[in-house]
């Protein structure tokens, strides 16, 4: 398939909002942000921070949040009529771009069939055949509504096959810095909105129900492995993001996840990747596929779901097979596997091949050229750290290993920069612990307007 940006980039004459704003009547300012304003004080009043997710509201960098109106192939519009080049792509799912018009052309003809019918469709055996293809550590799969219900699930299906013979072993190993979602018992030390809200831990989460939640060091090779022989038999599962995202995007040392697979097979627990962000992503396989580690569990969610709710989690057969209605672990869910959110995902995954992430891998680096130029240009220390279409600009003199030397970086250069590259019409994470993202709609004329805005905000971002 040509996977060039025309391909997904859609038409901007049938998505129905451009005849009330074709884009020459976009104001070239971005400065105007009055409805945004407006709409967030009434936001305010009656949601709580005016989001319905807690990093969208600009609390890490300050300002008022842009309210979006559109979203067309790698381009967002706010409710003032500012145009963005989008690098958040609603935090991953958006790997073709907005309003990808092979997945509103599969959706419109879904909705005529029917949204969800809560009984079991030919999309869901096929969305588990192509989940299963693509990642061969899954054996099984169950789909669930987002990240956070996936990671549940799965902590629950490895609790019940760990336990199904010694109720001891019930602990999780999780490591700071690490988002896997909001479930209390994964609300330790979380990354993503959790750190940048400074609340690592979050309240109403009691103590017995982070009990057997150990905390863990990414990246500490020697004393992860102490941990998990301490722990040892009542260790139940050890949950990772393979590679990190939500500290900021953070390589993993050579060796690091080598030894968790060796030291969990050692002491008989299961190792979980929580690959909602990178599946899919990274690679068709994942990032489990680049590093070559099987991993006994495997979470996905966003880029499966084309922008519609969507959660997955998936492994060993004999783990899987302990799931409600095959086994005494219970889960369910009203709309899991869902027909809109089968069909966006199947369009999507469908669309996906070498080719494409051979694209986003060139245009990645391009990106990374480009700003590492800039960067050396006004002699600014800072780290770009990059893998395939993710990528985070730590302001940090020192590559980023650790959610330690994550948390050190300069979280007010990176306020400024974020506000910067928003005046120039470049919509970046709001937030330093979070990872940016190339959609297969930016191309040439995309990148190269992002490193003329990184140059022109570097040189405000470090007055
Ligand atoms: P959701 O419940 O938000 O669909 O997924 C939770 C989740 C689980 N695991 C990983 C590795 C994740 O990155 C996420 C969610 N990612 C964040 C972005 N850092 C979602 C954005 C948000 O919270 O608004």
């Amino acid at each position: 398939m040509n996977n060039s940006a025309s391909n997904f980039a859609p038409a901007t004459s049938h998505d129905g909002l451009t005849d009330t704003m074709p884009d020459s009547a976009v104001p070239p300012t971005h400065q105007n942000q009055a409805r945004s304003s407006a709409l967030f004080a009434q936001a305010q009043n009656i949601m709580p921070g005016g989001v319905n997710s807690p990093v969208r509201a600009f609390g890490a960098v300050g300002g008022t949040p842009r309210f979006m109106e559109r979203g067309a192939g790698a381009y967002l519009w706010d409710a003032d009529g500012n145009k963005y080049i989008d690098y958040v792509g609603s935090w991953g799912p958006l790997i073709l771009g907005h309003a990808a018009p092979l997945i509103n052309d599969a959706v419109r003809a879904q909705l005529e069939r029917g949204t969800t019918f809560g009984a079991p469709t030919a999309l869901e055996v096929e969305m588990a055949r192509v989940v299963c293809a693509a990642v061969p550590s899954i054996e099984m799969v169950r789909m669930v509504n987002s990240g956070t219900e996936a990671v549940m699930g799965a902590l629950r299906a490895a609790r019940g096959w760990a336990m199904r013979d010694n109720s001891k072993r019930r602990k999780l190993i999780k490591f700071a810095g690490c988002y896997h979602g909001h479930a209390d018992a994964l609300l330790v030390q979380a990354g993503s909105g959790a750190t940048t809200l400074g609340a690592p831990d979050s309240a109403g989460v009691t103590p017995a129900q982070i009990a057997d939640t150990v905390l863990g060091h990414y990246n500490d090779i020697e004393g992860t492995r102490d941990l998990i022989h301490e722990v040892g038999a009542e260790l139940a599962v050890v949950a990772v993001e393979p590679m990190p995202a939500n500290m900021g995007l953070v390589h993993p040392k050579s060796g690091f996840l080598e030894m968790l697979r060796e030291e969990t097979e050692r002491v008989g627990a299961l190792l979980l990747f929580d690959e909602v962000m990178t599946g899919f992503r990274v690679a068709k396989g994942g990032y489990q596929s680049l590093c070559d580690i099987k991993p006994d569990l495997t979470t996905l969610g966003k880029i499966i779901g084309g922008g519609f709710p969507v959660g997955a989690y998936g492994g060993r057969r004999d783990v899987m097979e302990m799931v409600s209605p095959a086994g005494p672990v219970y889960q369910a869910g009203t709309l899991s596997g869902n027909p809109i959110a089968m069909t966006a995902g199947l369009a999507t995954l469908n669309a996906l091949d070498d080719e494409s992430y051979a694209q986003l891998e060139k245009r990645g680096a391009q990106l990374e050229v480009g700003i590492k130029g800039a960067l050396k240009q006004h002699g600014i220390a800072a780290q770009l750290q990059r893998q395939g279409s993710m990528w985070t600009l730590f302001f940090n003199a020192n590559p980023v290993q650790s959610y330690e030397q994550a948390k050190a970086s300069d979280l007010t250069m990176y306020g400024r920069f974020f506000h910067a590259m928003l005046e120039r019409g470049v919509y970046l994470p709001p937030a330093q612990f979070e990872a940016a993202f190339v959609s297969l709609c930016h191309g040439e004329d995309e990148i190269n307007a992002t490193i003329e805005a990184v140059n022109g905000a570097l040189g405000v971002a470090k007055q």
